[in-house]
């Protein structure tokens, strides 16, 4: 029935944990883990998973996070009662120091093995890589890249991008990260902030004091003394409402072409934060399927390998169109997808459109206004190149 076959050379792997999906965070929280359940389904029904090698990941350990995170954090992560236990009473100002219970990164039933799946499978990825078992390894529960290494945040508590790094450093000299999830990758940013050996480069709405988390202006570029190894080693790019397909792509490909020839990285941890999509619940972008996978076929196109993360998303059945068509690009097999959402795929119902690619007249949500000046996006541009005189290997 399908023509998707396993391209010459490049090895495609998949690494998923469907018991993560089963966890929730609460009846009317953003963050729904099914998007995953939606986006294998996709994924299965197009007949993708005959071109990669699947696997089932395992949790990650105490030790393993650890090798980012601090262990009185982690231990208060493990043994925190959930929300509709008594509280915690020999640990009262816990909650508040590791910034756990509140209405962003709720104590939910599970948690603990939540994360560990989520760091498991990006782990899994990251080491496929240093392996050179696959050429592209993709973790759609990961992602998480608001995390800190004694503190939860913005529905992240483990910071399973920075541990998948850490393990491509063991292997390649140098790593590029590329974050375009809606929201600023503050954690990952943070944790190698010092080195020169991780250069971060994210995308983001930005508008402190009002969308979160408030940090990655143009002028944060790294450590502002030059003697510090990572300065001028993290690049910010902050938008504005309403940013298009059109736009993103001419910035993406100025920025990380140049990014990549100047930093010339030995392997791409790419964050698909689906939330910059339009009509994401807490997204404010105009980007469709089409625009958010161009990224992914950009980065591909570079030759280097890579590492693909999930992130936000909080309109399921778009997370599910953008990672399923990103699972594709991966495999080379995007144009031969049919644009219909097959007939026998599960769940289809959620699917407001029956494509995968809605029509101009369709398209995924209602625009919001372009509050993007051409001028302005320029500047970002040349600004971001003049950074990028200060780096080379
Ligand atoms: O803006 C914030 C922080 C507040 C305090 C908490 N209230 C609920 C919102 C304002 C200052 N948090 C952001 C966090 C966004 C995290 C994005 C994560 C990622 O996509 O980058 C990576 C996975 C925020 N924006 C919207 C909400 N929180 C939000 C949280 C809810 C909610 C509605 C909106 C939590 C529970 C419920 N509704 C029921
Ligand atoms: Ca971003
Ligand atoms: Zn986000």
């Amino acid at each position: 029935e399908y023509d998707i076959v396993r391209p010459k050379g490049k090895t495609v792997s998949f690494h998923a944990n469907p018991e993560m999906e089963k966890h929730h965070f609460g009846q009317t929280h953003p963050m729904k883990p099914w998007r995953l359940t939606l986006t294998k389904s996709l994924v299965t029904s197009y007949g993708m998973t005959f071109a990669m090698d699947n696997y089932t990941t395992r949790t990650a350990t105490y030790e393993e996070l650890n090798s980012f995170h601090a262990s009185d954090y982690l231990d208060y992560l493990a043994t925190a009662p959930p929300e509709d236990q008594p509280r915690d009473v020999d640990n009262p100002d816990k909650e508040v120091k590791f910034n756990l219970g509140g209405s962003d990164c709720p104590l939910f039933h599970g948690l603990y093995d939540y994360c560990s799946m989520s760091a498991g499978s990006s782990l899994d990825a990251a080491r496929k890589i240093c392996n050179q078992q696959s050429d592209i390894a993709i973790a759609w529960g990961g992602g998480l890249h608001h995390a800190k290494r004694s503190e939860a945040s913005g529905f992240c508590y483990i910071n399973d991008i920075v541990l998948g790094i850490l393990q491509l450093l063991r292997c390649y000299p140098r790593v590029l990260y590329i974050d375009i999830d809606v929201h600023h990758g503050d954690g990952v940013e943070e944790a190698f902030f010092s080195t020169d050996r991780v250069m971060t480069v994210s995308f983001h709405k930005y508008q402190p004091e009002v969308f979160f988390p408030g940090t990655g202006g143009l002028d944060d570029n790294g450590p502002k003394s030059e003697h510090n190894q990572g300065a001028h080693h993290a690049i910010n790019v902050p938008l504005n409402d309403g940013i298009t397909d059109e736009q993103y792509g001419w910035l993406f490909e100025s920025i990380i072409g140049k990014t990549n020839e100047s930093f010339r990285p030995s392997v791409i941890a790419l964050q698909c934060g689906a939330d910059s999509l339009a009509g994401d619940r807490l997204g404010r972008f105009n980007l469709q399927v089409q625009g958010h996978g161009a990224c992914v076929n950009f980065c591909k196109s570079l030759g280097i390998p890579m590492v693909i993360f999930g992130g936000g998303g909080y309109t399921p059945r778009n997370v599910a169109r953008a990672w399923a068509y990103e699972t594709a690009i991966a495999i080379g097999c995007q144009s031969k997808i049919p644009e219909v959402i097959p007939a026998h795929a599960p769940w289809r119902e959620h699917f407001i459109h029956d494509t995968i690619f809605p029509t101009l007249e369709q398209i995924l949500g209602e625009p919001r206004a372009n509050r993007n000046t051409q001028k302005r996006l320029q500047e970002i541009v040349m600004h971001v190149h003049e950074q990028l005189r200060f780096v080379g290997h």
